[in-house]
C-alpha cells in the first residue's frame, strides 16, 4: 500500500498563493525536475511559484537548467502568506544556507528517502516512491488534471535519473511503468530524456574514466571495488568531466561485487565519497554512521579524512 498525499498539503495548495519550491544542494535530476513540474503546476492554477536552488549546477545533464532558477529566496516580507515546498531532502542541511533564509516559514517537505531527520509542518514522505518527480505526479492527477507536455518530460527525467533508466527496478514495480506510460503519453519522450541524460559528454569525461577504471582497485576478495579521483585529476579535468553514473554502472556490473566506492578530491579540505550497493550491503546506513545519508543502495559522505583514512574506515566498516 503505498503512501497517501497527505490532505494538509493538498489544502495548502489551494490556500497559499505564493510558493517557494527548493531542492537540494549539489542537485541532480530528480530534485530539479521535482521542483520544475510542481512550480509550472502550480502557476497555471494560478498561483506564484518560484523554484531556488542552492547550486552548483555541475553535473553535466542539468546544466541547461540552472537558468530556471533563483539562488536566494527573493526577499519579499510575505512569510505567512507564502508555503515553501522543500523536496528530494531528507534534512534540512540538505538545502545548504538556504535552510537560514527558510526561517520563519511554513514548510511542506515532499520526499522519498527512508533515513533523515524530521522536519517541517506538513510532510509527505514515500521512501517506496521510485523519485520524488513520481510524488509530485501522483499530486498533479490527484485532482484529474492532464499534465502538460513540459511537466511530462521532465518528470520522466527525474523518474530515469533516480531509477537509473529504470535498471533500478525489481519486480513488483508495475506501477512505476504504467505512471511512466501516462508521462509518454503526455508528451514526454525516452528516447529525448535518454540522451539528455548520457549524451552530449566530452572526449575528456571519457579519457577520465579510462584512467580512474585503470586505478580501480579490488578489495575484500573482490566485494569491494575502491576507485579515487585525486587533485591532479580534477585540475587536468575539471570537475565538469566527472560522470559517475556510468562508472557506478561499469563497476557494480564487476562479477562478485558487493560495494563500489568512489572517492573524490572536492578541495583542500574535502573529500567526497560516493557509494553504490549491488543489494547485499545498506551503504545508506554506512553513509548515515560516516555523516552522510542516502538509499540502501546509493548513498554518500563528505569527509576531512585524507584519501588512505577513508579507505581504512570502509575497509573496517565492509570487510571487517
Ligand atoms: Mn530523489
Amino acid at each position: 500500500m503505498d503512501t497517501q498525499i497527505p490532505a494538509e498539503l493538498l489544502e495548502s495548495f489551494q490556500e497559499y498563493n505564493s510558493f517557494i519550491i527548493i531542492g537540494h544542494k549539489e542537485p541532480d535530476g530528480d530534485a530539479l525536475s521535482s521542483q520544475l513540474a510542481l512550480a509550472s503546476f502550480l502557476n497555471r492554477k494560478g498561483k506564484q511559484a518560484v523554484p531556488v536552488s542552492p547550486g552548483p549546477f555541475d553535473r553535466k545533464e542539468i546544466a541547461e537548467k540552472e537558468k530556471l532558477f533563483l539562488r536566494h529566496i527573493p526577499e519579499t516580507g510575505l512569510k505567512e502568506s507564502t508555503l515553501i515546498v522543500v523536496v528530494d531532502c531528507s534534512t534540512i542541511e540538505r538545502i545548504g544556507y538556504l535552510a537560514k533564509e527558510a526561517e520563519g516559514y511554513r514548510i511542506a517537505v515532499i520526499d522519498h528517502h527512508s533515513s533523515g531527520e524530521t522536519f517541517g509542518d506538513i510532510r509527505y514522505i514515500d521512501p517506496k516512491a521510485p523519485s520524488v518527480t513520481s510524488m509530485i505526479q501522483k499530486i498533479i492527477e490527484a485532482k484529474g488534471d492532464a499534465l502538460t507536455s513540459t511537466e511530462a518530460e521532465l518528470l520522466l527525467f527525474g523518474l530515469a535519473t533516480d531509477t537509473g533508466f529504470f535498471r533500478h527496478l525489481e519486480s513488483g514495480t508495475g506501477e512505476v511503468f504504467k505512471s511512466a506510460g501516462r508521462l509518454v503519453d503526455a508528451g514526454a519522450s525516452p528516447k529525448e530524456v535518454f540522451s539528455e541524460m548520457y549524451g552530449n559528454r566530452s572526449l575528456e569525461s571519457r579519457i577520465l574514466l579510462g584512467k580512474l577504471l585503470m586505478n580501480a582497485e579490488s578489495l575484500c576478495n573482490g566485494r569491494l571495488v575502491f576507485v579515487v579521483e585525486t587533485k591532479e585529476d580534477v585540475s587536468r579535468f575539471g570537475k565538469n568531466s566527472r560522470d559517475s553514473d556510468f562508472l557506478y554502472q561499469l563497476l557494480t556490473g564487476v562479477e562478485n561485487v558487493e560495494t563500489v566506492a568512489l572517492l573524490r578530491y572536492e578541495s583542500e579540505t574535502e573529500i567526497s565519497v560516493g557509494l553504490r550497493s549491488t543489494g547485499k550491503v545498506d551503504v545508506g546506513a554506512i553513509a548515515k554512521d560516516l555523516g552522510g545519508g542516502g538509499h540502501k543502495k546509493a548513498a554518500g559522505f563528505s569527509s576531512g579524512n585524507s584519501f588512505s583514512e577513508i579507505k581504512k574506515e570502509l575497509l573496517h566498516l565492509l570487510c571487517g
